[in-house]
């Protein structure tokens, strides 16, 4: 299918309702009205890909999006690893939105991984969202994304996200460069995090998706298993609390969930890569790994409804992000 080349700057959703019916001649005659049959509603399906540089707000929009936290979010580059899907299914159709990890070049095993999952979203998707990062500026990470991109045969939309974060004309001269660069079908300044422009941004996601009837029922939300949301609910919290190197080397991985009456018992282990790391995470007298303890045996348990005994392990795995075995371990963990 040729690229559609149109490029537009969509605006702000139009505040006005439009009117209805115009002014058309009156009826000289009343004849008894024939009824018409009301439009059957066209129910549209497909796979939209979030796909961008690490910390555009990717996972945001996708929790944005759905609702509900389907995703995790941090303020440190790379935190997803993994593809999540986030389903919505409403009156117009059922959206499938594919978060993805940031586009980086890879270094590690893990790195190359995390791409993989990027490119067969991008081969899967019916349309692409490419999100930036307002507060940032161009450059060289930017342009190795649109080149990914030039492969895409499906419609692109270009995401300005973090418009709340910035002046409204630091907004246009962002627009005025990124449609010289690429044929986006459509270019939509939005907030992940205030939900603006989001209502707007369905709509036009809509209009790109295929006529077809659901791929899920209305209520299957995201494909990943709960065991998979614990692990990623425990290293949320431990990326709030390190910064340097620490993000990156750390997994977490469930070795047990036993679920009793009234209680939910589950043991996981982080890994590190080396013993340094392994001092870090746990703090002065264990006061980080008993922080992060608190606030994921919290959010889990908000999450399942019942008391959660979350027990937690810091171990080293030298050089996890390059073992094969390691990589499988975790991420057979999403179900
Ligand atoms: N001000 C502002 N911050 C945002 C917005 N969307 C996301 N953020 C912040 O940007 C940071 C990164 O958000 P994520 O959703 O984790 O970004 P991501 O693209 O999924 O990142 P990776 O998974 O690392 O690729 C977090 O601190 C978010 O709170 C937004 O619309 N406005
Ligand atoms: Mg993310």
């Amino acid at each position: 299918m040729p690229k559609d080349d149109r490029t537009k700057a969509a605006g702000p959703p139009a505040n006005g309702a439009a009117k209805k019916g115009g002014a058309g001649p009156p009826a000289k005659t009343r004849t008894p009205a024939r009824k018409k049959a009301a439009p059957k509603p066209v129910f549209r399906t497909g796979y939209v890909a979030l796909v961008g540089r690490p910390n555009t707000g990717k996972s945001t929009l996708l929790n944005a999006l759905i609702g509900r936290k389907v995703a995790i979010v941090s303020d440190k580059p790379q935190t997803t690893r993994i593809s999540i899907l986030g389903v919505k299914t409403t009156e117009r159709g059922q959206i499938v939105f594919v978060d993805n990890p940031g586009i980086h070049k890879p270094l590690h095993t893990l790195n190359k991984r995390m791409m993989n999952f990027v490119y067969s979203a991008l081969e899967t998707a019916d349309a692409v969202c490419l999100l930036i990062d307002a507060t940032e500026k161009f450059g060289r990470g930017d342009e190795y994304v649109l080149e990914i991109l030039r492969r895409v045969k499906t419609p692109v939309f270009l995401l300005i996200n973090k418009v709340d974060a910035v002046r409204k004309d630091r907004v246009l001269p962002v627009i005025d460069r990124y449609k010289d660069l690429f044929p986006f079908r459509e270019i939509v300044p939005i907030s992940a995090l205030r939900g603006v422009n989001l209502d707007l941004l369905e709509k036009l996601l809509y209009e790109a998706l295929p006529e077809s009837p659901g791929l899920y029922t209305e209520e299957e939300i995201t494909g990943q298993s709960e065991r998979f949301l614990f692990a990623e609910i425990v290293r949320e919290k431990i990326l709030k609390y390190v910064t340097e190197e620490l993000p990156f080397v750390t997994a977490v991985y469930i070795e047990a969930v036993e679920k009793k009456e009234r209680l939910t018992y589950i043991r996981a282990s982080i890994f590190v890569e080396k013993d340094n790391h392994r001092k870090i995470v746990i703090g002065r007298s264990g006061s980080r790994i008993k922080q992060v303890g608190i606030e994921a045996r919290q959010e889990i348990a908000e999450h399942i409804g019942h008391k959660v005994y979350l027990d937690l392990q810091v171990r080293v795995r030298e050089g996890w992000r390059d073992s094969e075995d390691v990589l499988d371990l975790i991420e057979g963990q999403k179900g």
